[in-house]
C-alpha cells in the first residue's frame, strides 16, 4: 500500500522518536533524588497534547499543573483511571511486588500508561515529582513526549528532609519562599525550618504585640537604621505560605528564638531586656541579646507569642524555640532582681540552673499547645522531656554532644555546621562566607551523614538531615540562591536515597539537567561544571 507523504513523514518522526527514546532509556535517567530501584521495561509510552490524567481524589489543582508544565502541553483531567494515560492508583492495585507504604511509591511506565501506586497522599505526591522529572527529561517530537518503559520503586531513607531559611538577618520575602517551596517539593524535601526571629529582625506579625513588627522588623544584619523599611510576614501571608507548603507535603516549622538572639524583640519592648552580648570585652554588638528570663512580663509575652504562632502553623508538629548561644548574653542575669528572687525561691546557685528553669518553663508552654519543642543542641543539657523534644545537632566540633543526645534517647535532626551550613564557602577560591577548619563543598554535602559513623541503632533515632542557610552574609536573593543551589539538591539526595544507592559520580552526571531546570524556574545557583563566578554582596547588594 502506498503511503501518503504526510503519513510517511509521521512514520519517520515516530522512528526518530523511538531512537531518541531508546538512547534515553540506556542512559541513567536523570532523576534526583536517585530512586531506590529503577528497572528498564520493554516498550515505550507516547504522551500527546491533551492526554488525560486520573489524579488522586481530592488532590489540589497544582498536581495537574505540575504535569502540564513538565510535559510542555496541557494534560486534561480524567475521571476514571481506565481512560487515562497517567494514573494515580492505590498501592494494592500494583500488579506485582510489595505494596508501597508511607512516603514510598511505585511508578510503572508501560505502552498504555504511566501509573503511580501509593498508599498515602505523600506517596502519590512523590510519585508525581518523579513523573514530572521523567517528563521534563524525555525526548520530544512533534509535540509528543516519549517515555521509556520503566519500573521504579522508591521510598525515603529519612523522614525529615529539611532546609532552614534565616529570614531574620536578611529578609527573602513571599515570592522567593514560594519559589523555594516549589523547588524543595520537586526534590522531595519536606521540612522548611523558618528562622523568623533573631537579633537583627523580627519577621512574624503578632497581633498582641504590634511593636514587634512596627519596630522590630525594621532593618537587617547590614542595615540597622530605625527608619529602614519594615520587612515581615502578616498573619494572612503566613497562612497562605503554610497552606502552599502543605499542598506540597512540606511542613513549615517556625522558630521563635529565646532566651537569646532577642535584640529585635527587646528593642520593641524594652521592659523585657535581660542584657547583652559580651564577647572579647565588646558589649556594643548586640546590647539586648537576651530576654529577662525570670520576669513575669517576659513569660506572658512569650506564652502569647507562642500561642499565636501555634495557631498559624497548625500542622508543624514542632515549634522551635532556639535556645542556642545564651552564654553570649547572660552576663547581666545575676544582677537582675527577678533572676535573684527566682534563684532564692528555687534554691538555685548557678545561672545555668536559671537557663534550665527557663527552658523547661517554655517547653511546657510549647507542649501545652500540642507541639514538640525544637531546640538547638544546647537544649540537650536542659533536661527536657525526651518524647516531646527534637534536638537539632549543629556543633559539628562536638560529636560528644550528638553521642549524648542519641544515648539520652532524643530524636535528632542532623544539621552540623560542617557540611550542612550553607553560609559556609563551597569552593576554596570563594572569598565571602564562613569557614571553620574547612568549607562545605558539594561532595561533602552529598556524602553526609556517612562520615559520622552512626550505627543502625543510632540511625533509628535520627529523624533526618537538614541544611541551614544563615543569612548574615546574604543581602541579595541572588546570593542566597548561589549558596543554596545545587548544594540543596545534594542534601535532598543524601536525605532520600538509601545509602547503598548513593554515588557522587552518578549524581554529578544527573546534575546538569537539573541546573537547567533550576534556571528555568528563575532560581540562581553556583555552576560547579562551569565554575561560575562567585556572587558576593558587594556585587549584588
Ligand atoms: C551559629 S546555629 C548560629 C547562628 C549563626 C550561625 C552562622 C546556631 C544555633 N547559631 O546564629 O547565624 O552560626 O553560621
Amino acid at each position: 500500500m502506498l503511503m501518503s507523504s504526510v503519513s510517511r513523514r509521521l512514520c519517520a518522526a515516530a522512528a526518530c522518536l523511538a531512537c531518541a527514546a531508546a538512547a534515553f532509556a540506556q542512559a541513567e535517567l536523570s532523576l534526583i533524588p536517585r530512586p531506590d530501584s529503577v528497572q528498564s521495561r520493554e516498550g515505550r509510552l507516547t504522551l500527546r497534547p491533551g492526554c488525560a490524567a486520573a489524579l488522586p481524589a481530592g488532590c489540589p489543582e497544582s498536581y495537574g499543573r505540575a504535569l502540564s508544565e513538565a510535559a510542555g502541553f496541557g494534560v486534561a483531567r480524567a475521571d476514571a483511571p481506565a481512560a487515562a494515560a497517567i494514573r494515580f492508583l492505590p498501592a494494592d492495585r500494583l500488579p506485582s511486588g510489595a505494596a508501597p507504604k508511607g512516603e514510598g511509591y511505585a511508578l510503572l511506565v508501560t505502552p498504555d500508561a504511566l501509573s503511580v501506586y501509593a498508599s498515602t497522599p505523600a506517596g502519590h505526591f512523590y510519585g508525581l515529582q518523579t513523573a514530572a522529572q521523567l517528563l521534563r527529561a524525555a525526548p520530544r517530537e512533534n509535540g509528543s513526549v516519549a517515555l521509556p518503559g520503566v519500573e521504579i520503586r522508591d521510598a525515603p531513607r529519612f523522614g525529615w528532609r529539611g532546609y532552614m531559611l534565616d529570614e531574620a538577618r536578611h529578609f527573602s520575602g513571599r515570592e522567593a519562599v514560594m519559589r523555594l517551596l516549589d523547588a524543595m517539593a520537586y526534590y522531595k524535601l519536606n521540612r522548611l525550618h523558618w528562622h523568623l526571629t533573631d537579633s537583627s529582625g523580627w519577621r512574624l506579625e503578632i497581633k498582641a504585640y504590634p511593636k514587634l513588627t512596627e519596630v522590630g522588623s525594621r532593618g537587617s544584619e547590614t542595615d540597622r537604621r530605625p527608619d529602614a523599611p519594615a520587612q515581615f510576614y502578616t498573619q494572612a501571608e503566613i497562612r497562605e505560605i503554610v497552606a502552599y507548603a502543605w499542598e506540597r507535603q512540606i511542613a513549615i516549622v517556625p522558630e521563635v528564638e529565646m532566651p537569646g538572639h532577642a535584640d529585635a524583640a527587646v528593642l520593641s519592648y524594652p521592659e523585657l531586656d535581660g542584657g547583652g552580648y559580651v564577647q572579647k570585652g565588646r558589649t556594643d554588638k548586640w546590647p539586648r541579646f537576651t530576654f529577662n528570663p525570670a520576669k513575669p512580663e517576659t513569660l506572658v509575652f512569650l506564652d502569647t507569642v507562642l500561642k499565636e504562632t501555634a495557631a498559624l502553623f497548625p500542622g508543624a508538629g514542632v515549634i522551635h524555640f532556639g535556645g542556642d548561644e545564651v552564654h553570649f548574653g547572660c552576663q547581666k542575669w545575676p544582677s537582675l532582681p527577678e533572676v535573684q528572687s527566682l534563684m532564692k525561691k528555687e534554691g538555685f546557685t548557678t545561672i545555668e540552673e536559671v537557663e534550665t528553669w527557663f527552658n523547661r518553663r517554655m517547653a511546657a508552654s510549647v507542649n501545652g499547645l500540642g507541639f514538640k519543642t525544637g531546640g538547638w543542641d544546647e537544649v540537650a543539657a536542659r533536661d527536657l522531656p525526651r518524647d516531646k523534644t527534637v534536638v537539632f545537632w549543629w556543633r559539628h566540633d562536638k560529636p560528644q554532644v550528638l553521642r549524648g543526645v542519641l544515648d539520652a534517647g532524643y530524636p535528632v535532626v542532623l544539621c552540623p555546621r560542617r557540611p550542612c551550613y550553607f553560609d559556609f564557602l563551597q569552593l576554596e577560591s570563594h572569598t565571602t562566607g564562613r569557614r571553620w577548619s574547612g568549607i562545605n563543598p558539594l561532595g561533602d554535602v552529598y556524602a553526609f551523614p556517612e562520615g559520622l559513623g552512626l550505627q543502625p541503632s543510632d540511625e533509628a533515632k535520627v529523624l533526618g538531615l537538614q541544611a541551614c542557610l544563615w543569612a548574615e552574609t546574604t543581602v541579595s536573593q541572588a546570593r542566597r540562591d548561589f549558596l543554596t543551589w545545587p548544594r540543596l539538591v545534594a542534601l535532598a539526595e543524601a536525605a532520600w536515597t538509601p545509602q547503598a544507592r548513593k554515588d557522587f559520580a552518578s549524581f554529578q552526571s544527573r546534575l546538569p539537567a537539573h541546573l537547567q531546570q533550576l534556571r528555568a524556574r528563575g532560581i540562581g545557583f553556583y555552576d560547579p561544571f562551569a565554575n561560575s563566578p562567585e556572587i558576593t554582596d558587594s556585587q549584588t547588594g
